[in-house]
């Protein structure tokens, strides 16, 4: 197994800092969701996945091991990129299917959290051992150019993340991974879709309280990193549904009036009584929509499946 290693500690801690001065001197204050991601908060998602109110990824892996066997079929790819991989738990369905139709050679995840990578690459590459797996500790929206040379790729991005890009980035992303692919290469693109509010905003509030952990988490993540001082209990977690953008909103609501000291920023905070930190976005997709994204930046889907019920989108699309 090779793992190279794109995003140092120095690289990190410099792309922390940068995003922290920008967001908490921001109106409305801000944090990019990728900080939440350390070894605590790839746990955090990891159990996030099993509760009974996070449809999603039990709804993709419907999906996917319905269709698995028509992905290996369509796309014959040799190698298998992961974008966002995590725990690559879901994957494993592609990578059986790829293996049995007998084409793969290489799988390569490629996840900013390195602790979640090294585990599941490891992994990996323990469980299918003609295998090579070749993993990329890198950020989707700056190291896609690390992605190995070749063609017959699919390159996987799961889970529904793109949904947790804003729409410029999001627009972006794609013409990006566009460029760096060969016409005749594949996306499979996991996306939730759209529906009841109450639904919804049940997965980003769970009653056991693990999204609420998940989202304090980045806090805990800029005291350790940047020798902030947030109490991150003082925070309350919040989960909105916004029709007009048809995306969730997550927040963290100041329970009371908080001057937060930053000393790896040099920076105090402060914090009215029930002002809101804007932590992430999860849109949320209907198919004319992706497709028409996936066409502007180059892209021509093929294939869309759902899970039984409709809930989680996966699209297989062509660059063109
Ligand atoms: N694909 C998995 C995990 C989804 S959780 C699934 O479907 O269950 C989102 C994953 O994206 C996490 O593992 C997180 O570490 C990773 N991630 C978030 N922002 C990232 C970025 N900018 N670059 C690379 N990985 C990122
Ligand atoms: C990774 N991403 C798709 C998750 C989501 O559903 O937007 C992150 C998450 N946030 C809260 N719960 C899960």
């Amino acid at each position: 197994m090779r793992l190279d290693i794109h995003l140092t500690e120095a690289d990190l801690a410099r792309a922390l800092r940068d995003d922290a001065r920008a967001g908490l001197t921001a109106t409305p204050k801000t944090l990019p969701p990728k900080w939440f991601y350390d070894a605590y908060g790839s746990e955090l998602f990891e159990r996030i996945t099993e509760l009974p109110e996070y449809y999603p990824t039990r709804a993709e892996r419907a999906a996917l091991t319905t269709h698995a066997a028509e992905i290996a079929e369509t796309t014959g790819a040799k190698s298998l990129v992961e974008l966002g991989s995590g725990s690559s738990d879901k994957t494993r369905l592609l990578l059986d299917a790829l293996h049995r139709h007998g084409t793969l050679a290489r799988f390569v995840p490629l996840d900013v959290s390195e602790p979640a990578l090294r585990a599941a690459a490891t992994a990996i590459d323990a469980d299918y051992p003609d295998l090579d797996v070749h993993a990329i500790a890198g950020d989707f929206t700056r190291h896609l150019d690390e992605i190995p040379a070749g063609d017959g790729r699919l390159v996987v991005f799961l889970g529904g993340t793109i949904g947790n890009f804003e729409p410029a980035e999001r627009a972006r992303f794609l013409h990006d991974l566009r460029a760096v692919l060969h016409p005749g290469e594949w996306f499979l693109l996991g996306t939730d879709l759209v529906k009841d509010e109450a639904t919804l905003v049940a997965a980003y509030d769970d009653s056991a309280g693990v999204t609420a952990e998940f989202n304090r988490n980045v806090l805990r993540v800029l005291n350790r990193q940047l020798g902030a001082d947030f109490d991150p209990e003082s925070f309350a977690h919040v989960a909105l549904w916004d029709a007009k953008e048809e995306w969730i909103e997550m927040r963290l609501r100041a329970l009371r009036p908080m001057r937060v000291r930053v000393t790896g920023l040099d920076l105090d905070v402060s914090f009215a009584e029930g002002e809101e930190l804007y932590t992430e976005i999860s849109a949320k997709f209907r198919r004319d929509g992706i497709a028409a994204e996936l066409t502007t930046a180059g892209f021509e889907p093929a294939r869309w499946w759902t899970d039984p019920a409709g809930r989680f989108g996966v699209t297989l699309a062509q660059a063109s």
